[in-house]
């Protein structure tokens, strides 16, 4: 395809999908008719596959996920598609910036973070390796709020990504199904009827993923909710208007928004409301799918692979024994083992909080017959396993971490460490009994996205010196380790580097008015705001560093600039609390004339997809410092070393596995290991106790305390301090002092700039195995029992 021919198809539909000429078109109108117009590339690749997939009889795999953070999806597309190229010189022609068009999408944020990432790393893997899957997950009309500040303090407002059209869904209007609510369970028969006392229309809306190179292209089916009967024409012909529009308001509000939790539960029935309407319409649609081929339901698991992104979907155990054996007719006994043949469960987090309960009665009057069931799946699960105590109901609430490994045949975490954890920790107990369930499936990230389309600089690079068989094999980048040594790779290496670092400090400038030095080392901590990732650690070093500046400031300091983003929960008032502490800091520092020229502090608002897209190329450092056993595995942490960062970071989640593969002396440890941070806690006063040994950490706290950063509202922080100086859970004074040393290590070896940029060469050259498609081919071959149909 020449440029010539896009640039056709291109005004063929800005003028007859949108009624525009060209002379008045928008950004975003040609954004829109570029879009239709790589869309159109896409749905042959698509129909291809799932006529392949029929006619090969392949097993299909069904990946369940709350959330699915897919960011701006048409240089994605046109980057598999190899069209970039094609696309920018189309623009070209037209006189049109082709950046401005691709930044004209609005980032569809359907997700928190990293749970949401990985299942859109998935999706994209899952289509270049040639695997028949389908994502299944809420069509939001509001994604994850905006973040903005005020004053320092965050402020949210709510995201409306669906407000114009979108370019890459098509409607199903066939595909629908009613999801009942609440009722009863009718127990008259031979078979138990649920009747449901509500009833809301799930609706299909597909989004084609396409993978690399256009080989292969799966389903995102995203499920709306809609009235039953869009009006109550009784109400309406009494005239009560608003409340004839009431049915509408009411289902609608199921797929209306995000909740935007990461890592806590919120235990509100609409949530649970949200599961199961998502789940349900999903398992109907697998199930129906299914017995358009085959007719034995006993032998689905050889068909069908259901994937439970964390426990979200994890009503889908009590939702498909329903299926096939209160709908269906099979044996309670047969239908609850080809539900499990079917179904596997992905953990995410140990974290108490996090892991999901629903009280008894909440779960019973909204679903009476999955309640039951759930009882049933229980009793049977103890009578197969008798004198031994775990339930799946407990206290008066159902455990749906526990009630998922029940019904799930593999369970998996998502590190080594953390699925150690696993086996050591919450699911002990059920491990002794089902010994071969749990395994390890360590993430990965899409290379495609994460590398090829977010650094083209870097790209470029690799390309011109092993060739762009990286791209979907990702380990060739070990290929560039003999060039290191050359120095016209590590100068050019350095240089795509500078590049990126150029870009994002006029990016700071244009958006923020702060002046950075890209000289500098650029210094990064982007994730969500949550004590256990320590984002106070890092700014409780950051005013140590800034005051022995200060006391010294003709020392030859390194220069750096930190820069923070990241969203907290609306309801997280502490983690609110340290982006107003960093911000008031950062105003502080800036405004230092004896320090500026060694330390600047940039808050980036509205962290999201596009925005890590941005930052991660131009990265340094990148900060991976959450306290040991808290943080599963982290997706960021692999995306920065690809780039070429160096981490300093823990021993938690996958920088144990980052390390271990770049080599230590490429990498920046500190602080204490899982094992150590929970002796710590019962060392008495372990938070006092190290503040007294480190003067640097002591004044820091002080400062907080003396409102150094908060002339106006000295007591703003005090609870802040408070904590650290007590309970200090997650253990911010206890690895202070590994933390501030290895920090000044990172200093002196910045200063060796060939030595550094050798280090961050071989960062990305041996990142290879953090591909999300090593990670999906793991999922085939250990849990899914998938091949390829390519
Ligand atoms: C839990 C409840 C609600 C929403 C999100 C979660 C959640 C997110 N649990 N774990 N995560 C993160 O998942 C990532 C992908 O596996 C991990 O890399 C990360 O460490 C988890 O915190």
């Amino acid at each position: 395809m020449t440029h010539a021919d896009l640039r056709a198809d291109m005004l063929r539909h800005l003028t007859y999908s949108f009624g525009k000429d060209p002379e008045h078109a928008h950004i975003r109108d040609w954004r829109m008719a570029l879009s239709l117009a790589v869309r159109d590339r896409i749905v042959d690749p698509w129909f291809d596959a799932t006529r392949k997939t029929y006619a090969g009889g392949h097993k299909r795999v069904y990946y369940l996920s709350m959330e699915f953070l897919i960011g701006r999806l048409l240089e994605d597309a046109i980057v598999n598609l190899g069209l970039l190229e094609t696309a920018r010189d189309a623009f070209a022609d037209l006189g049109v910036d082709f950046t401005e068009v691709l930044e004209n999408e609005p980032d569809a944020a359907l997700g928190n973070g990293g749970l949401g990432r990985l299942a859109a790393c998935f999706l994209d893997s899952l289509s270049t390796i040639g695997c028949p899957a389908y994502g299944y997950g809420i069509r939001y009309e509001h994604g994850l709020f905006r973040q903005s500040f005020v004053d320092g303090r965050q402020v949210e407002e709510p995201e409306d990504w669906l407000l114009q059209p979108h370019a890459w869904e098509f409607q199903r209007p066939e595909a629908a199904f009613e999801i009942g609510f609440g009722g009863s369970v009718d127990e008259s028969g031979r078979r138990a009827v649920w009747r449901p006392d509500e009833m809301v229309v799930a609706a299909a809306y597909d989004t084609p993923i396409v993978g690399w190179q256009g080989r292969w292209a799966n389903t995102l089916r995203l499920w709306s909710a809609k009235p039953v009967r869009a009006f109550d024409l009784e109400s309406f012909n009494r005239g009560d208007y608003v409340g004839a529009a009431a049915p509408e308001a009411l289902a609608r509000t199921i797929s209306r928004v995000l909740y935007p939790d990461d890592t806590t539960e919120q235990g509100k029935a609409l949530r649970l409301k949200q599961e199961y309407f998502f789940t349900a319409s999903s398992l109907r649609d697998v199930v129906r799918r299914y017995l358009s081929e085959h007719d034995d339901l006993r032998a689905m698991p050889e068909k069908v692979a259901i994937q439970l992104n964390d426990t979200h979907p994890a009503i889908a155990g009590p939702e498909l024994v329903r299926l096939l054996h209160d709908e269906k007719g099979l044996p309670f006994e047969d239908a609850e083992q080809a539900a499990r043949g079917c179904l596997s469960y992905t953990n995410h987090t140990l974290m108490p909080e996090a892991l999901e309960r629903w009280p008894e009665e909440l779960m019973a009057s909204l679903l009476p017959r999955h309640m039951q069931l759930i009882e049933r799946i229980d009793q049977a699960h103890a009578k197969a396993n008798p004198g031994r105590k775990v339930t799946a109901i407990e206290d008066g609430e159902v455990k749906m971490g526990e009630l998922s490994f029940m019904m799930a045949h593999k369970v998996n975490g998502v590190s080594a460490l953390h699925t150690g954890l696993m086996k050591e920790t919450v699911f002990a107990e059920l491990n002794r009994l089902h010994p071969d369930r749990i395994v390890n499936q360590t993430n990965g990230v899409t290379p495609r996205r994460w590398l090829l389309s977010s650094n083209p600089g870097l790209s470029r690079l690799i390309d011109d010196t092993i060739g762009n068989g990286w791209v979907d094999d990702l380990e060739r980048l070990s290929e560039l380790e003999s060039h290191i040594e050359d120095n016209g790779f590590r100068e050019a290496f350095a240089e795509a580097k500078a590049s990126n670092k150029r870009e994002l400090a006029r990016f700071v400038r244009e958006t923020e008015g702060v002046e950075i030095d890209p000289d500098a080392m650029f210094d990064i901590q982007i994730k969500r705001i949550h004590e256990y990732k320590r984002q106070h650690l890092n700014i409780l070093e950051t005013i140590a560093y800034w005051r022995a500046i200060q006391e010294n400031p003709d020392r030859d300091w390194t220069p750096r600039v930190k820069i923070f983003a990241g969203k907290a929960a609306p309801g997280y008032v502490f983690a609110k609390k340290i982006i107003h502490l960093v911000n008031d800091v950062a105003r502080m520092v800036n405004d230092d004339p004896v320090t500026s020229r060694f330390l600047k502090i940039v808050y980036l608002p509205n962290y999201n997809v596009s925005l890590a897209e941005r930052l991660i190329p131009a990265a340094d450092l990148s900060e991976q410092i959450s306290t040991a056993g808290k943080e599963a595995s982290g997706t960021g942490n692999m995306k920065f070393a690809l780039n070429g960062a160096l981490t300093i970071g823990t021993l938690d989640g996958a920088n144990v596995e980052i390390r271990e593969r770049v080599g230590a002396e490429n990498f920046f440890l500190f602080g204490m290991t899982a094992p150590e941070v929970v002796a710590r806690r019962t060392v008495a006063n372990h938070a006092e106790k190290a503040i007294a040994e480190s003067p640097e950490l002591a004044r820091a706290i002080g400062d907080i305390e003396d409102g150094v950063f908060t002339m106006d509202d000295p007591e703003r922080y005090r609870d802040i301090a408070q904590n650290l100086r007590g309970a200090d859970y997650f253990l911010v004074c206890s690895d202070f002092s590994s933390y501030y040393d290895k920090q000044r290590e990172v200093d002196a070896a910045y200063r060796n700039r060939d030595e550094w940029n050798q280090k961050a060469a071989l960062n990305t050259a041996r990142s290879g195995w953090f591909s999300s498609d090593r990670t999906i081919r793991g999922y085939m071959n250990d849990i899914w029992m998938a091949r390829s149909a390519l």
